[in-house]
């Protein structure tokens, strides 16, 4: 049973004791500048807990009590090191123990190793052997699907922890296509995004794609991801996917990546990336953030179309 959810804010005297320092220790930082601080209509001090995570992934304390945050009770014990994080995060999700598995990417998270690692070294590593034990008979639809859940609800934690740059880089919108109802990856790509600084629209899964070319021609974003797990009909969706792209405007970067996404499939679509894996996703997202929007010109990556981002 979840006790406790993530508090949005905290006083001083909560994050003093969550550290176990002095409470005036705190209140100096708020006031040096070092933490981030609101003011509550009475003038008390407020500190977001997105800014007490970016406090802690760069000062070496530690929680001893993270519960007083929200957090779990075991957040700063579990292992630090991905390799060893990832079986006992699996373990969590197949024996439904919801506060490990949160203790276990948190801890990560506070330990500054990459989101994108994190991501796929940990829970999608962790959801492909769940899924391999499936399809052997080893696991329950029942364990496969409580692992998806408790892995989404980790995830919306992390969206509410990373810090929001302002202004973004620009905007970024994206769902999964079709008869493809999976959230997972979709909402892995939104997170990677918000953490390189894009103002990101998660549009969820299964649209058609009519809806989704209203969406590109409404925000004109600078970046349009596609997740695909699944495909029923292929020549279908190449020509969804492709007068979808045909119909976008030049400066949209299409992103594309999934399971279902095989070489012959991709052989007959247009995109700016495709991405094995989030890492790959960052660091396309990254390069061009950092590219002013062009008239012309090529952005590197797996290019197959001359077009201006
Ligand atoms: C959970 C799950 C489901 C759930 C999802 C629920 C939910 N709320 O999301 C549901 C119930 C939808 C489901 C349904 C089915 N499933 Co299923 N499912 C899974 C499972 C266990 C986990 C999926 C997941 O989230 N993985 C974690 C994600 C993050 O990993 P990933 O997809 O590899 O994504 C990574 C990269 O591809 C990349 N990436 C992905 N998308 C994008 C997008 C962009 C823009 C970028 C840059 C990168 C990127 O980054 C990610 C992180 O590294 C997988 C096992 C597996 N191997 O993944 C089986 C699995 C995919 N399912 C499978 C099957 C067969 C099915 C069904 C057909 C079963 C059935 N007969 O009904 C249906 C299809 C329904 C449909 N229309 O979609 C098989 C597929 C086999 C195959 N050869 O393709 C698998 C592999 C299980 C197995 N081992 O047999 N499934």
């Amino acid at each position: 049973m979840i006790r406790d959810r993530m508090k949005s804010q905290v006083s001083p005297k909560q994050l003093a004791r969550a550290l176990q320092v002095s409470e005036s220790s705190v209140k100096r930082w708020c006031d040096q500048g070092a933490i981030a601080t609101v003011r509550t209509a009475g003038g008390h001090r407020r500190i977001a807990i997105s800014t007490v995570i970016d406090f802690l992934q760069k000062h070496e304390y530690r929680l001893v009590e993270p519960e007083i945050l929200g957090l779990p009770v075991t957040t700063g014990s579990t292992e630090r090191m991905l390799e060893r994080a990832q079986p006992t995060f699996r373990e969590a999700l197949l024996c439904g123990d919801e506060q490990r598995a949160r203790a276990v990417v948190l801890d990560l998270f506070l330990a500054n190793h990459e989101l994108s690692a994190i991501l796929d070294d940990v829970v999608a590593f962790s959801l492909h052997e769940i899924g391999e034990r499936w399809s052997c008979g080893d696991v329950d639809v029942y364990q496969e699907r409580r692992a998806c859940e408790i892995s989404l609800r980790v995830l919306h934690e992390i969206r509410q922890v990373l810090p929001r740059k302002e202004p973004p880089v620009g905007l970024a919108i994206g769902a999964t296509p079709g008869s493809d109802l999976y959230h997972v990856p979709n909402t892995m790509v939104d997170l990677v995004l918000r953490q390189v600084g894009w103002d990101t629209h998660n549009l969820g899964v299964g649209l058609p794609f009519d809806t989704l070319r209203q969406a590109i021609a409404h925000h004109r974003p600078r970046l349009f991801w596609l997740s695909v797990s699944h495909v029923d009909d292929s020549d279908q969706f190449i020509s969804d996917y492709e007068s979808l792209f045909s119909s976008a405007p030049p400066e949209t970067a299409f992103v594309v990546g999934g399971r279902a996404l095989n070489e012959s499939l991709r052989r007959h679509l247009h995109y700016a990336s495709f991405c094995d894996n989030l890492r790959h996703l960052e660091s396309f997202a990254r390069s061009l953030a950092a590219t002013p929007p062009q008239v012309s010109g090529v952005v590197s990556g797996t290019v197959n179309e001359n077009r201006a981002f």
